[in-house]
């Protein structure tokens, strides 16, 4: 007795823990997925919401860049097929466009290693609420790579959404709607279906009695005339039914065409990553545990005809940014944005033509909050990023890093 007072006393305690901690998750995964999948595969950068704040029916517009790293890890597969998409909190939004490299893009892509693509996907707002939403990529094979987030608002009647489409033979059809009755009614055609037969059996003595029948000899009387009779007009009117529902709906709809499944072929941008005007050669990396900041020696050398200075330096949709370094774009208001987070031991620019080895630190406490610190403990310890570069015009630089990681414990 007393152990049973207990075993319910710890689970309440387990289920009031749980609870309390509830508040501060919300999560989809982001974090869960091993650092390096999250800095070596998709490296995004540059990714913009045109607004946060929505109506029903409202358009957002969601643009941004990838590169897709040189150091593809080992164990995940080749980006053969991979797909775009947004993650929400359930059908709060419709994507109703979507553009890569600024070809319009239905269907999955391969994607090239070292290659930089653009993207575009227009959201409409269907439901009422606040929901973190993300970029993401689905990989064939390798499971999903989370872009960065952004809480978005939307509000209004949900009743006054509307989704209409045009057809290829010109009809308009709102696809809230579209079709709904037609597939609630076969829903419920079959289950009753189904559902009738099941009752037909249950209602007569079940297991046991038909056990002690079958045992008895008495198995003749289990099965009547009257079950075989309906059995044989159900193997013969359904699959006549199926058949009947298919020829009115084909003549119905003549000109239909099949979910396509073949692969978009896009080509990757002129590469703004790696254009060879900045390379970047990483010595070595550590990661001091404590300070919780990576340490990363690296030599640059400006092959571009102005002085230049290191910037940002991007890994895991963490952004550490050298506030020393004036940079277009700064979004004060998020989360992952280390303001100050990067330090370069020789701040003076690097001229052009000239060879620097530099000390880059990239310290936050982001590493740890966002789990990427757990990289050394992965059997491929290996650190992979963009580091960006300005000159004096703005104008900017980027160069993919890849290098192995030692850590520093104290
Ligand atoms: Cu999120």
């Amino acid at each position: 007795m007393l152990k049973i007072k207990k075993l319910i006393a710890v689970t309440l305690w387990a289920v009031t823990c749980l609870l309390a901690s509830q508040s501060s998750v919300y999560a989809h995964g982001e974090k869960a997925l091993e650092p390096f999948i999250r800095m070596r595969t998709i490296q995004w950068y540059d990714v913009r919401w045109s607004q946060e704040q929505l109506k029903i029916n409202d358009e957002v517009v969601i643009t941004g860049k990838f590169h897709v790293a040189e150091d593809w890890p080992r164990s995940v597969p080749k980006p053969d097929a991979t797909y775009l998409n947004v993650s929400t909190p359930g059908p709060v939004f419709i994507r109703t466009e979507r553009y890569l490299n600024g070809q319009p893009w239905v269907s999955s892509t391969a994607l090239k290693l070292g290659g930089d693509y653009d993207f575009k996907i227009v959201l409409k707002a269907r439901l009422p609420g606040r929901f973190h939403i993300h970029p993401f990529f689905n990989l064939h094979d390798a499971g999903s790579v989370m872009g960065p987030g952004h809480w978005l608002e939307i509000s209004g009647d949900p009743a006054a959404f509307s989704n209409p489409v045009k057809t290829l033979s010109g009809d308009v059809v709102d696809m809230e709607s579209y079709g709904f009755a037609n597939a609630v009614s076969w829903h419920v055609f079959w289950m009753v279906l189904g559902a009738t037969w099941l009752l037909w059996w249950v209602r007569r003595p079940l297991f046991i009695p038909r056990y002690k029948m079958l045992q008895a000899g008495d198995e003749s009387a289990l099965i009547t005339s009257l079950d075989k009779t309906i059995a044989k007009a159900i193997l013969v009117v359904v699959p006549l039914f199926v058949f009947g529902a298919y020829a009115v709906t084909d003549s119905q709809y003549p000109n239909a065409i099949p979910l396509q499944a073949a692969l978009d072929q896009i080509e990757p941008l002129t590469p703004e990553v790696n254009n060879g005007l900045i390379q970047v050669k990483v010595k070595r990396s550590e990661y001091h545990v404590p300070g919780r900041a990576m340490v990363m020696t690296a030599q640059i050398h400006n092959l571009s005809d102005q002085p230049v200075r290191v910037g940002e330096f991007a890994s895991g949709n963490l952004r550490f940014i050298n506030s020393t370094v004036g940079m277009a774009y700064q979004d004060h208001g998020d989360p992952l944005v280390a303001q100050t987070g990067l330090k370069v031991d020789s701040p003076e620019p690097i001229q052009p033509g000239e060879t620097r080895t530099v000390q880059i630190e990239a310290a936050d406490a982001l590493w740890e909050t966002e789990q990427l610190d757990g990289l050394f403990r992965d059997a491929d310890s290996r650190l992979g990023g963009l580091l960006f570069l300005y000159d004096a015009t703005g104008k900017r630089y980027a160069a993919s890093v890849a290098t192995a990681v030692i850590p520093q414990f104290n």
